[in-house]
């Protein structure tokens, strides 16, 4: 019994399963025609394939805010209450191969129930994590949320917020996974 390696064709962004992989192995009985066949049924072995479903990475480019890596450096928006969505943002490791965190501030300019969401594209597998701060009086970072979902492809978190505090919204990748995201922030 001989089994022919398996054609292993996956795009970016398509997740392939052992399954759709081993219809692709084929499998014949050719052989000497002395051989012994110990089994009716050819098996193909598959535990090499599952190594297949090791993740692809791509390049993502550097999003337009960068740097803003750290706490003490983030984008700032200001005085912030309504409803913005910002697209084509990416966790994406820097060209000096240091990994990219993504630091956001601004100022409540309402009272209210704020949320920050956002919707990730991931680069290879993984995922995108979301922690929501403000700060006390010695400018020490208090965290009042947190989206950690694995396995998904959004994070959201959503707080009652007073007037007039800085609010700090960190993305980063989880065990430094990348990826594309956009991020709605509403007030
Ligand atoms: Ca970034
Ligand atoms: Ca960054």
């Amino acid at each position: 019994m001989l089994c022919a390696p398996p054609m292993i064709t996956r795009a970016m962004n398509l997740p392939t399963t052992m399954a759709s992989l081993s219809t692709m192995a084929s499998c014949s009985m050719a052989g000497p025609t002395t051989a012994r066949i110990r089994s009716a049924t050819p098996i193909c072995r598959i535990s090499d394939i599952a190594t297949a479903e090791a993740d692809i990475r791509v390049i993502l480019p550097q999003d337009i805010f960068e740097l803003n890596d750290t706490s003490d450096k983030p984008t700032n928006f200001g005085f912030f209450a309504g409803n913005t969505t910002i697209d084509k943002l990416t966790i994406a490791g820097h060209p000096d191969l240091l990994p990219d965190y993504d630091w956001y501030s601004f100022i409540t300019a309402a009272s209210g129930s704020f949320s920050a969401t956002i919707g990730y594209l991931p680069n290879g597998g993984g995922d995108l994590n979301m922690r929501v701060f403000t700060v006390d009086a010695n400018n020490t970072l208090i965290q009042i949320g947190a989206s950690l979902a694995q396995g998904t492809t959004m994070q959201s978190v959503r707080v009652d917020v007073p007037a007039g505090i800085r609010i700090l919204v960190w993305v980063y990748g989880f065990n430094f996974a990348e990826g594309t995201y956009a991020m709605n922030l509403s007030l």
